[in-house]
Order: C-alpha cells, then structure tokens, then sequence
C-alpha cells in the first residue's frame, strides 16, 4: 500500500480496519451488489462521485407530481443531469462570437472543460453519450423500461455449452432481477391512452407480441394518476435505513452495515502484487474527498486523499467511469500504453442506433375514445367524469389519464425493441405545439455487434473535469447488423402510420449516436477461451485478479437492442453469489491476497 495514503476517516469512525467489500459507484448496479451483500452480512462501503439530491436516496426524480402533471417539464431536468462525455475540437468552434472576444487561435489551444477533448475526432464519436453524476446514477432520472433480452438474439451465454443450465440460470437471474427492481406490466391497465395504443397496434400488427411495456413502478392507488418510479432506491433503500418508515425490520437477518460516502471519487485501486500478471491483488481503494474542508469550517478547500482498505473491490460506476477507473489504476485502456494487465478494456464496445418520431393520433381513434358503448365501466366513469367538470375540452381524455407504455419487444425477425409510449428525455418535449394527450413518441433501438476496432480509450495528458484520464471514443458503425437499423426505420414508419400523423419536427430521424445511454461492453464478461477478448469471467471477476469485480451495462459482451438494465442487474446479482462463496471459503480474506 502507497505509504503517503492515509486510511480513510471511515475507518476511524467505524472502527472496521477492513471492510469485506469497497464498491465505486451508487448507481442501480452498485446498489444490487451493496444490497446483497450487506444483507448477506458483510460490511459494504460504497464511494459516489456525485451528492444525494433526492430525499430518499438514489429515488427517482420523476415521483415528484410537478413531473408527473407534464411529463415534458421533465426533459429539462434530464438535461440538467447528464454531462456529455467528449467533445471535439470542431464542436467548439463559434465563428458568429464578437470579434473582440477571447478565442482559441489553433486546436492545442483548446480548453478541457465540460467534456472538450483535443483528441475526440468527430467521424467516430458518440457525441451523445454521457454520465450522471449523483447518488443513485442515471437511474434518478431513467425511464424505468425492464424488459428481458431475447435468448439467441440478444442474450449472453453463461453456459454455452448446455442449453437447459443456460436458460434455467437466467431465469433464476431475470426474476430475481425483476424482483429486486419492482418490474410490472400492469400499472397502466387503466389508461384510455394505454389501451387505445395497445389495441391499435395489436389489431395492425397481430402477430409482432405487442405487450405493455415492462416497467420498474407501481401505481400510488388503484385509479391513481400518480406512480412510484423505482430507481437504485428500490433495490437498497432498507440497507440506509434498518427502521425505515418507523417500521422495524422484522425479519431476523444478520445483516452487514452499509457505508455510503457521497462527493467521493474513486480515483483507483492499487495492486499489491507488483509486477506479477496472474492473481493480482487489489490492496487498497483510493478514493478523494472532493469536498474536504468545503464545509467543515475551514476557509481553504483541500481535497483529501484516502485509502480504503477491503477484501473485495466492485466497480460499478456506469459503462464510462467502470473502464476509466481501471485505467486510471494502470490496469490498461490508456492510450499508447503496451503492458496491460487487462488488455481487452474499452474494447468491442457496442451502442444502440435509435429512431425517434412523434405523432398526433388519428382523428377516428380520438372519435373512438369517446364513443363508450363498448368500452369498460372504469373508462365511462373517467371519460364521463372529464366531460362533466370540462365540457369546454373538444378531447374525450381526462387530463391526468396515464401515458401509453406498450412495447414491440425483439424478434428474430424483427431483432429491434420499439417503446411506443409517452417519455421524457433531453429532446422530444411537445411544448406548446400539441396537446400532450394526443402524443405519442415512438423510440426504437437496433443493436450493433462488438468490434475489436470500436473502443473507449483514455488519455494520459487529459482529464475531464473531475481529474479522471479524459475518455475519447473511437467508434464507427459496424457492417453486422448494419440493414437492421434501415429495416427498424421502414418499421418505424409503417407503425407511425397506424397511429396517427407526424408531429411537426419530429419526422422519423436517427438520433446522435450514444443517445440512447446503452453503452456496452467496455468492461465485457467472456469464457475461458476468450480471455484475450474479455475484461472478466462470467461471474464479473476480472481476469488474473482474485478479488476485483466489475458492473453496468460495460458488462453485456453480445449485441443488444432493449433497455440493458436489468440484464446489468441480473449479472450482478450472479456476481454476488461468487463473492459470497469467495468470502464464506475465506471469511479473513487472507486467500484472497
Ligand atoms: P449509473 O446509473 O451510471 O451509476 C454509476 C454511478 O457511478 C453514478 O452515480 C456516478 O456518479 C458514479 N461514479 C462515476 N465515476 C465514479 C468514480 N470515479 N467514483 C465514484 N463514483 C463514480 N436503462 C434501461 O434499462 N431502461 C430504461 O428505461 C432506461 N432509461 C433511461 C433513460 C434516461 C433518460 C437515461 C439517461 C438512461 C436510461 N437508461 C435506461 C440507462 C440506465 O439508467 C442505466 O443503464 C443504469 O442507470 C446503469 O446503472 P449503473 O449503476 O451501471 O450506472
Ligand atoms: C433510453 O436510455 C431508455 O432505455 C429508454 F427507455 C428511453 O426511452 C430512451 O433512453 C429515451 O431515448
């Protein structure tokens, strides 16, 4: 262990010398691991860059009415979260600034704020990809879209070489996944909206499985306008608080403590083996109290550095920060670097190509909503009710009808996942253009192979904001799977057009590549035979190290068109099953070194 790296403050304060596990990153992913660890009755410590910004820990935004009211007012706050991950030169050129003001007069003198990368090409960026940084991660902010992947199109092979253990492992996995973050298809069965677009599409399209979209929520009270959206706060909120709710815990489980540690980075970890490339060990944490002193009384700020000092070390601090804080331990992924202990990291990466559209429905389909004859009692009563207290409203909709949330999920003959519904996101915001009722946004994501070429690699000389080695993208569409992104378009249309007429501005369009914030395989799980190709085996331990474990979406080595959290989720909770055993076979830890 570095000798200048004092312990962390933590271990005075707890009197733990050595925590059974360290975990970077409080997102849904280092919340499933903290979870089942602490409730396994280990001692979980947990670093998060950003600060808590919600009441409960780690909730999701959204839960607050306002949002729920208008949906759109929602997008600013997206917006406000994420912070764009590399920025060419060429993007920050403004040739309209006033004459007189400062600029930069060639490219090296360009600034390295907020993303502004000198080495960022823009033929092979993904200009839209980008991080939150706060307790509970994008997930305080996500639109909660948990479907499965499609065996033999999309989904991993744990065990390749037995089908039946393969698929019984990840149904094990997938409910134990949907479980943990609440999955339902269910809370908007009492929506006109809902119910008018699911039908429609089931009706034009019959044979394509189209179902409510499965979503992490649950509806406050039958008939309620309001839903609980669940973020990280689902799967760990009991680990802050033992009596939450002034409800003590009844079930008697020896369970671990849980150490939360906000505005605090892991910097990187350090291997105490030193030279050797097999059974490496990871020794220590370090981590930086980004806001020491800030307010402690004390007029000078200092950030601080520690150590944290664990049996076991998670880094599950999304698909950008997971491979930049192996690359910042000298682990690999720098650029130019040649002696890498994990050669593969920020290799084969992968993201989705996303179509977007918006309509207005139909006029008939609108018709169809008021004319009740045939329609159930609760949706007479709602309709009967808005028309009553609004006999002005030319529509037929309550005003907090819920929003449809139908799916077309992955087939292999449409290997595409489309999200037919109302959501918000940094771009698609109706405005005052359209009443928000008669919208519909139509989202639809392809899937794009891993490719050795396609890579995330990390600069020495550059830093992004927070002092970590500044992330540059290479990466240009792959050829497989290239028709699939024309087709999903083509497909995109023809459902559009069962539906109603484009919203003005917001034609079918390929959005910029990285929108859709499913960045795979940067720190990708793979077999024993693909080790020179993979980051770690498939219980997330990273290859040649006996006691570093991975997490995020930078897992997921296949190709893949749905949402991937709860894949991401479902591959952590199997993680977790190795470190016990790892720690139950070596409750000191001393093997593990
Ligand atoms: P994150 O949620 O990114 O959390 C990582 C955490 O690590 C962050 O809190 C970050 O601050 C912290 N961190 C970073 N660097 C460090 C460091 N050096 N030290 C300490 N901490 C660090 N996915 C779906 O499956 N379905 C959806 O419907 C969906 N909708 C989305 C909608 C939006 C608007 C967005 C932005 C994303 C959406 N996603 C969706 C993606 C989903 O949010 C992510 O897949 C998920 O949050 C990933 O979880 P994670 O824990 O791996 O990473
Ligand atoms: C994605 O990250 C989500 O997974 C989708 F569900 C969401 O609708 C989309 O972003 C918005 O573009």
């Amino acid at each position: 262990m570095d000798q200048d790296l004092p312990p962390h403050e933590i271990h005075k304060n707890t009197g733990i010398d050595q925590f059974d596990v360290f975990i970077a990153g409080s997102g849904p992913i280092g919340a499933t691991y903290a979870r089942l660890l602490t409730r396994h009755g280990y001692n979980v410590v947990m670093a998060e860059i950003g600060d808590q910004e919600t009441r409960v820990p780690a909730a999701h935004k959204k839960n607050e009415i306002d949002y729920q009211k208008d949906i759109d007012r929602f997008v600013r706050v997206i917006q406000g979260a994420l912070s764009a991950v590399s920025v060419p030169p060429s993007s920050t050129v403004v040739p309209e600034l006033d004459p007189s003001a400062w600029r930069p007069t060639n490219e090296s003198q360009m600034t390295i704020t907020n993303g502004r990368n000198p080495y960022q090409k823009t033929h092979n960026n993904l200009p839209a990809e980008a991080v939150t940084r706060c307790v509970g991660g994008m997930s305080t902010h996500w639109t909660c879209a948990t479907p499965e992947f499609l065996k033999g199109e999309e989904r991993p092979k744990i065990f390749p070489d037995s089908e039946t253990a393969d698929d019984d492992e990840w149904k094990l996995l997938y409910e134990a996944a949907r479980s943990l973050i609440g999955t339902s298809s269910t809370q908007f069965e009492e929506s006109i909206r809902h119910n008018t677009v699911l039908e429609t599409l089931k009706k034009a399209f019959p044979e394509r499985g189209i179902k409510p979209l499965p979503l992490a929520c649950n509806r406050l009270a039958k008939g309620s306008p309001y839903v609980r959206w669940h973020a990280a706060d689902h799967v760990y909120y009991d680990i802050f608080d033992q009596n939450l709710f002034g409800k003590p815990n009844s079930e008697n489980i020896n369970r671990g403590k849980f150490f939360l540690l906000t505005n605090t980075r892991c910097t990187r970890l350090h291997n105490t083996t030193g030279s050797a490339k097999e059974n490496v060990h990871v020794g220590v944490a370090e981590v930086m109290d980004l806001l020491a002193d800030g307010f402690s009384g004390t007029t000078q700020h200092k950030p601080v550095n520690f150590a944290i000092n664990a049996k076991v070390y998670v880094v599950a601090a999304g698909a950008v920060a997971t491979p930049q804080i192996l690359a910042n331990s000298g682990f690999g992924g720098i650029r130019g670097q040649t002696e890498e202990l994990i050669p593969a990291l920020g290799k084969h990466i992968t993201e989705q190509p996303l179509a977007f559209c918006q309509i207005i429905l139909n006029q008939h389909i609108v018709e169809n909503i008021g004319s009740l004859h045939d329609k159930p009692q609760w949706w007479k009563d709602a309709v009967n009710a808005h028309m009553n207290a609004h006999p002005e409203d030319p529509l037929p909709i309550p005003f907090q009808d819920p929003e449809p949330q139908v799916n077309i999920p992955v087939t292999e003959d449409f290997p595409w996942h489309a999200q037919i519904h109302r959501d918000a996101f940094s771009y698609g915001e109706a405005g005052p253009r359209a009443d928000s009722r008669v919208v519909v946004d139509l989202r639809f994501f392809a899937r794009q192979a891993g490719d050795l070429n396609n890579r995330i690699v990390f600069e020495e000389g550059v830093t992004d904001v927070y002092g970590m080695p500044q992330a540059t993208f290479e990466y240009t569409p792959t050829t497989q799977f290239a028709d699939e992104a024309g087709r999903m378009m083509k497909d995109m249309t023809d459902v559009a057009n069962a539906l109603g007429g484009y919203l003005p501005g917001s034609e079918p369009q390929f959005m910029a590549p990285g929108l859709a914030l499913h960045l795979g395989g940067t720190v990708r799980l793979g077999q024993g035979k693909d080790q020179a190709s993979s980051v770690a085996n498939f219980n997330s331990q990273v290859w040649n190290f006996r006691n570093l474990y991975v997490g995020g979406n930078g897992v997921i080595p296949t190709a893949f068109a749905a949402n991937p959290t709860l894949t991401s989720i479902a591959l952590a909770l199997r993680a977790t099953r190795q470190i016990v055993n790892a720690l139950r076979a070596d409750p000191t830890g001393e093997n593990l070194k």
